[in-house]
């Protein structure tokens, strides 16, 4: 009886001791929080990084073990649109701008090939911001047009990172679009979510102003001067709008990885619609929550998770907010899903505002005429004089200075053949406001315009303005023709 006790006893503490073995070796294989010092964490296993063009992102590293990272990048300088109409010569990493998404994990030990294709005319190089070593890489990777180099770092701290060429002049390369992101993400991976997006905020300086057409060459001065004409998203105006908003779901978790390539201006990121759940501040291991508008420097990025309440377009800007709306800083995320009007039930009611009881009462001195008898017209001069005023008060905003418009989001009224094509239609437009799907000139808008509270002589006066400007088809309107359109609702 002793003896099998004895043996029983012995046998379970071994199987005590083989549990705890067995249990501290896969302490020891599958996590690497025993490495005090990151550099020590040992790789096995090569592997190809897998790199995406934006605004896409490569697959999470979830709980790999650290590895040999092989990437290969090639610097390819290309013509490419800056806008409609708009071309720029650009020098890029992978033929985007931003360059590749490179996704690593703490620990890894990263093969760098940089292939500088035999077409370019110039030498580059990368600095990447994730790297520990004198010049993020630049002076070991500097590569001449038809040559490849390779260079090694090991990635020690977490977070989101920028890269660039970094070739004198270190700003032209930048300017042109030599940049992108590098993800080091910690032991086990970030948290997982739905929907991960990779964007990124640069400056343009080019010789003509924004929206003049053909290929527009680099301006130094400009950029000197920090006098950006275009202030982009992913490169291109309108790269992240239309058919390339960001489509996401209602109540996915959402995560942004934004950075800011500069190579002058801060970005004040912002969603309009929109709280921003957590932010990596500066792309590093501090949180902030419930935020606004993010910082982001020229040479940094930031890591974003949030989530969209209700569907509807929600508007990226660069919250500089004249960078948005006229030098290109514009982005959609797309959400589709079920509506929740316990967070947002949109506008309730409409009705009259009438503070004086109905009679709307005039300024002593405001020079409006004090008689209730009935103004005579106005001639087509003092219309066109009017008009300008107005226009310039209340259109200019969205519709541009020339009225030009601004790409995918406010129609032209420059040459419009929507315009052109129907009068009674566009003073309607004034009176009522317009939502919907609409196409002006070939080009698709699904948008919003207010109600303007203009009097039937503005609406005249503002829209013969437009008819008589801008290649436009010469229509003088009547204060008649807006009180028939008024009539008819
Ligand atoms: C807040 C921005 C905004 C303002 C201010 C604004 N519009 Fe618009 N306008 C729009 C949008 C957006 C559309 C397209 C609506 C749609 O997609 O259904 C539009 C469409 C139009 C159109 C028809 C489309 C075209 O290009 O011919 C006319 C005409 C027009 N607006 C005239 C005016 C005039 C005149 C004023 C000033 C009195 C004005 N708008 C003020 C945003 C605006
Ligand atoms: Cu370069």
């Amino acid at each position: 009886m002793d003896l099998i006790s004895k043996r029983i006893t012995l046998k379970n503490v071994l199987i005590a001791i083989g549990a705890t073995a067995i249990l501290s070796s896969c302490v020891n294989t599958q996590s690497d929080k025993t490495y005090e010092n990151a550099a020590d964490i040992p790789v096995n296993q090569e592997m190809i990084a897998e790199l995406t063009a934006p605004p896409f992102v490569p697959q999470p590293v979830g709980n790999r073990l650290a590895k040999k990272l092989i990437v290969d990048m090639e610097i390819q300088e290309l013509e490419l649109e800056m806008m409609n109409g708009v071309s720029y010569l650009y020098w890029t990493f992978d033929g985007t701008v931003p360059g590749s998404f490179i996704r690593t994990r703490v620990g890894d030990e990263i093969e760098f090939h940089l292939k500088n294709h035999p077409d370019n005319k110039l030498a580059h190089n990368i600095d990447l911001h994730a790297v520990n070593g004198p010049g993020g890489g630049a002076e070991s990777s500097l590569v001449a047009p038809g040559h490849e180099t390779v260079f090694s770092f090991k990635t020690l701290n977490p977070g989101i990172y920028v890269y660039h060429c970094a070739t004198a002049p270190v700003g032209m390369h930048i300017a042109n679009g030599m940049y992108g992101l590098i993800l080091v993400e910690p032991e086990g991976g970030l948290p997982p979510v739905d929907k991960e997006f990779y964007i990124m905020q640069g400056d343009f300086y080019t010789k003509g102003q924004y929206g003049e057409p053909g290929l527009q060459p680099f301006d130094m001065q400009k950029a000197i001067k920090e006098d950006a004409d275009y202030v982009v998203f992913n490169g291109h105006v309108g790269a992240l709008l239309g058919d390339k908003a960001l489509q996401v779901e209602v109540g996915e978790t959402i995560r942004l990885f934004v950075g800011n390539a500069g190579p002058n201006l801060v970005s004040s990121f912002h969603l309009i619609g929109e709280i921003f759940d957590k932010v990596h501040v500066e792309g590093g291991s501090l949180i902030n929550e419930n935020v606004q508008t993010t910082l982001i420097p020229a040479g940094g990025a930031v890591m974003i998770d949030l989530k969209v309440d209700g569907p509807g377009d929600y508007i990226l800007v660069d919250h500089s907010v004249f960078r948005a709306f006229n030098k290109g800083a514009l982005g959609v995320i797309a959400a589709t899903g079920p509506k929740n009007d316990r967070v947002f039930k949109g506008k309730i009611q409409e009705g009259i505002y009438q503070p004086e009881g109905g009679i709307i009462q005039k300024m002593p001195g405001s020079g409006t005429a004090e008689s209730t008898e009935p103004v005579a017209a106005l001639s087509k001069a003092e219309k066109l004089e009017k008009g300008e005023h107005i226009y310039a008060r209340t259109c200019v905003a969205c519709h541009q200075g020339a009225g030009q418009g601004v790409p995918d989001v406010f129609p032209p009224l420059a040459k419009s053949d929507y315009l052109n094509a129907d009068i009674d239609r566009a003073i309607d437009i004034i009176l009522h406001g317009k939502s919907g799907e609409i196409t002006v000139n070939g080009k698709k808008y699904n948008n919003v315009m207010p109600s303007q509270s203009l009097d039937d002589a503005q609406t005249a006066s503002v829209l013969t303005y437009i008819y008589n400007n801008w290649g436009n088809n010469g229509t003088e309107v009547t204060e008649d023709m807006v009180k028939k359109v008024r009539l008819k609702q």
